[in-house]
């Protein structure tokens, strides 16, 4: 049986992981973890909670100690369109907290979960079919800490025998929380808005595509990589993962299917948009399918019908 600690835990992924975990590792062996207190109520109050800072490497160590932490799944991050705005700041939280959960790992001996992202990617990267193993020359603070932090897992791995593991996480789409200040945000928001208004303005151009994901697929693919066989790893940080690939135009379209009056009109972020342009428009996630049997489920369609569905409930 697994002892979990997850760092970030309120945010969009945390949130859901720390429900999945609970649910199926037993309460008693996940602690959740976030900046302060009083940030998410479900999180703090349906099991372990320790307030802690990634940055604090110490009390880091003193949590894993306590709890006899043996997974790390570090999830406190800044995201890209906010660390555009703070770039000291993404550096110390990304990089700091990363390592800080490195060490703590190579010296109690815990796996580290740390998710790296499609803006691993740079403007001069394969836009179509992204290779698993091509050029990373990213433009933004938070893809150069996400190729940093790939570099700085393997390292762990490879002189240390810390087993570290991550998957490249695409734009991700959910409902239970939101995302806080990324570029694929948009694709989020834009459920939101069509139900309680109709209307959206997006503020990415028409065509721009990029990959996306559901977040029961991306829940189901850290729980799949951190129990995958190692000795089939052969790539570690940080797998390629898809479920889909759309732009704008697209995903007004399929909601359009169930609110036939939504419309939506363009207001372009500029900076938003210089990051979303250096992104792949499509990866190529055969490496993780292969090595540990990624296989998602939703596609544009189904993840639409469900998560209006859901936001239905939840708005109501
Ligand atoms: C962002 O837009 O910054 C994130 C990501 C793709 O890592 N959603």
């Amino acid at each position: 049986m697994k002892r979990i600690l997850i760092t970030g835990a309120s945010g969009q992924i945390g949130t859901e992981l720390t429900e999945l975990l609970r649910n199926t590792y037993g309460v008693d062996n996940v602690v959740a973890s976030s900046r302060g207190h009083g940030k998410n109520k479900t999180v703090e109050e349906n099991g372990i909670y320790e307030a802690l800072d990634v940055t604090d490497g110490k009390h880091l160590g003193e949590i894993v100690n306590k709890y006899k932490i043996d997974t790390i799944m570090n999830l406190a991050a800044v995201l890209s369109a906010v660390g555009e705005k703070n770039p000291q700041l993404l550096w110390d939280v990304n990089m700091n907290g990363l390592y800080n959960c490195l060490e703590v790992a190579r010296e109690t001996g815990a796996m580290v979960f740390t998710p790296s992202s499609i803006a691993a990617f740079g403007p001069s990267t394969p836009k179509d079919l992204t290779p698993q193993d091509t050029l990373q020359r990213p433009s933004t603070i938070y893809g150069v800490s996400k190729v940093s932090g790939e570099l700085l897992c393997d390292y762990y791995f490879n002189k240390f025998g810390v087993d570290t593991r991550g998957v490249r996480f695409p734009g991700l789409i959910s409902y239970a929380a939101l995302p806080g200040g990324g570029t694929t945000d948009y694709a989020v928001h834009i459920y939101y808005d069509a139900l309680k208004s109709g209307k959206f303005t997006c503020n990415l151009s028409a065509d721009t595509y990029m990959d996306m994901m559901y977040m029961p697929d991306a829940l189901d693919s850290i729980v799949q990589l951190c129990e995958a066989d190692p000795s089939k790893l052969i790539h570690r940080n940080a797998f390629n993962i898809t479920a889909m690939s759309f732009c704008p135009e697209d995903i007004k379209n399929e909601i359009k299917k169930h609110i036939p009056e939504f419309e939506m009109d363009y207001d372009v972020d500029s900076v938003k948009q210089t990051i979303a342009n250096s992104w792949p428009n499509s990866l190529d996630d055969s490496a993780a399918r292969e090595e540990w049997g990624w296989n998602p489920k939703y596609n544009l369609e189904n993840m639409t019908a469900d998560m209006l569905a859901k936001l239905k409930m939840k708005l109501a």
